[in-house]
Formats: structure tokens, C-alpha cells, sequence
């Protein structure tokens, strides 16, 4: 398997190989699911909005004697403001980083505009892709293969599979798959790490989520949460301060809602959801500022894990 004649010594033990993944893809087709279904535990937020993601993470899983590091991207589309720019670029990045890179489509969706966007820029980088359809629990299977063969005219890709994400249909045979391609190496991470995001950013990831999910139109777009705190503390608990940013006065009332309802269940749920994936009581403080200009901070983005580009 190696061309290296001294390291082909006959063992009983598989010899060790790592694999760098890249999932890139439009807004929405399930990048998210896709890595947590790979690994196995939640890395990533998901919500049913587009742009949840806004940064390269990994999620990392181990098949065998291999390690496959995951890295999820943010949706890849025509960006407008800063933060689109940002966040696109930090997509294609990832797929430069990795050995092996997954393109994601809503089959459902077929060939979008931004499809069609990403299938021309990977065709000028003549990059050799895996195509993976997914959402195939919504999809008759006489239109899923249209579209697959339809796909594969251009001559981009190497395999072609088919999954749901969210079911888990599919996914333990694209591991495989994956893996079975990874070159050897020795393993990048520890065994037990499962994503190099922070736990401060894990921490800032879930309560983005919880507004994401509660609050609508283009309030989820217009703030950010930073974790401006940590502190461990000796009964084995953490107490956390986390800042929303937001761009106006009036988006600061709607996050904060009536009576304080809205951060109150706001904060319950992002605090649960910490508990469990800290392993700790969590103490969570919330505040709300109006910081009009935060997409335009260069510290705000270094907290996401994002370039700030001119
Ligand atoms: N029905 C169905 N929905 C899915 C599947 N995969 C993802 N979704 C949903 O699609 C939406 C976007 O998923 P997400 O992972 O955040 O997409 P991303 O923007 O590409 O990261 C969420 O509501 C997911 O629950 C799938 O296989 N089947
Ligand atoms: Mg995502």
C-alpha cells in the first residue's frame, strides 16, 4: 500500500492512516448533519436557516485504524456583506486544506444557482470531488438517479453517494469509503477528541443556535454571541458570561422580549444543552449589547474563527 519499500514491513496491526475531509456545499443542504452524523455527537449547530454556520470547524471520528477529521464549512454563495465574504471564503479554505472533499446537495433542490456556482469554480480549480446527495428520505429514487447521472456529465467526481443525513442512511458507507482512501499517517488528534472547536466557541455555537431557533426574519443574521468569560469553579461547575451583539436598539427588545421571557428561555436552553456537552453544572449569564458595527470588528471575528477580509 505504500510506495516506501522500508516501511512496508509485514505487520499483524493495520498500519495507521488519517484522512482530511472538507464538506462544502450551499447554504442548507446539510453540511452540519452530515459531520455530526459522521462522528457521532453533535460538533456542529443545525438549524433549518440558512448561514447557521459562519466558521470552518472539525468533527473527528475514528474508523479502524483511521482517523478521519471532518471539516464543516460555512454554505457557499454570492456573498454581499463582510461577514458573507468571510464566511465563503472560509469555506473554500477548508476544501484547499483537505486530501478528500465531499460536495453536499439537497437533492431535492437539484442543481440551484449556487450549485451551479460551486460546479463552475470547481471545475476551474479541476478538482476531483465525491458527490453526495442527501435529503434522499424526501426524494422518489427514479428522480434521485436523474439527477445524479445528470451531475455526473461534468466529469467532476469520483464517487457519487447517496444519503439521508439526518436519518443515517448512507453514512456508515461513506465513512468507510472515506477511510478506506485516507493515506498513512499517524493520527492528528487524540483518540477521544471529537472537534478542535473551543469550548468557548462550542459554548457561544449553542446559544446562537437557541435564537436561531426561536427568534425569525433577520434577527438571527443581525447578532453574534461571544463567550467573554470562563471561569472554573471548585464545586465543579463553570459559570459563563456570554455577550449577544446586536445592531439596534430594537432588536435588543426582541431578543430580551416581554418581561424578560425571551433571554430567560433563551439562556434555560442553551444552558441544558451546555450541561450535557461539558459534563457540567453550568452557571450561564446573559447580556445583550447594541454593538451597531459588530460585523465590521475584527476581534468579533477572531472569536468565530473567521478572517476579517477588507
Ligand atoms: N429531511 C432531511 N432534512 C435534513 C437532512 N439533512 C439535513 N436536513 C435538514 O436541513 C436543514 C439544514 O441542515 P444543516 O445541517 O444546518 O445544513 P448546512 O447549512 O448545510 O450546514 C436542517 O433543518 C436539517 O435538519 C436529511 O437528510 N433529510
Ligand atoms: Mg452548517
Amino acid at each position: 500500500m505504500t510506495q516506501n519499500d522500508e516501511s512496508s514491513q509485514v505487520t499483524d496491526q493495520e498500519e495507521s492512516r488519517c484522512g482530511f475531509v472538507a464538506i462544502i456545499g450551499a447554504p442548507n443542504a446539510g453540511k452540519s448533519t452530515l459531520l455530526n452524523a459522521l462522528v457521532g455527537a453533535k460538533v456542529a449547530i443545525v438549524t433549518h436557516k440558512v448561514q447557521t454556520t459562519r466558521t470552518r470547524l472539525t468533527g473527528i471520528a475514528i474508523e479502524g485504524a483511521t482517523q478521519l477529521v471532518f471539516i464543516d464549512t460555512p454554505g457557499i454563495f454570492a456573498p454581499k456583506k463582510r461577514l458573507e465574504r468571510a464566511m465563503v471564503s472560509a469555506a473554500w479554505r477548508g476544501a484547499a486544506d483537505a486530501e478528500q472533499t465531499i460536495l453536499l446537495l439537497d437533492a431535492r433542490k437539484g442543481i440551484s444557482e449556487d450549485v451551479e456556482g460551486i460546479l463552475a469554480a470547481l471545475t476551474e480549480a479541476e478538482s476531483q470531488v465525491i458527490l453526495v446527495l442527501n435529503k434522499i428520505d424526501l426524494m422518489k429514487r427514479d428522480m434521485l438517479l436523474a439527477l445524479a447521472e445528470k451531475l455526473n456529465e461534468s466529469g467532476l467526481f469520483s464517487a457519487t453517494f447517496m444519503i439521508s443525513a439526518l436519518k443515517g442512511d448512507g453514512v456508515d458507507d461513506l465513512r468507510t469509503a472515506l477511510a478506506d482512501k485516507a493515506q498513512v499517517g499517524p493520527w492528528m488528534y487524540p483518540e477521544d477528541q471529537i472537534s478542535d472547536v473551543t469550548m468557548r466557541l462550542l459554548a457561544s455555537e449553542i446559544t446562537r443556535e437557541k435564537i436561531y431557533l426561536r427568534l425569525h426574519e433577520e434577527l438571527p443574521y443581525a447578532i453574534t454571541v461571544e463567550t467573554e468569560k470562563w471561569e472554573d469553579r471548585k464545586d465543579g461547575s463553570v459559570k459563563i458570561d456570554q455577550v449577544i451583539h446586536v445592531q439596534r436598539k430594537s432588536q435588543k427588545g426582541m431578543v430580551i422580549g416581554k418581561g424578560g421571557q425571551m433571554l430567560k428561555k433563551l439562556g434555560q436552553m442553551a444552558r441544558e444543552e451546555m450541561e450535557e456537552a461539558f459534563g457540567h453544572r453550568v452557571h450561564l449569564f446573559l447580556f445583550v449589547r447594541v454593538t451597531e458595527k459588530w460585523q465590521d470588528d475584527k476581534d468579533i471575528y477572531e472569536g468565530m474563527g473567521l478572517d476579517y477580509v477588507e
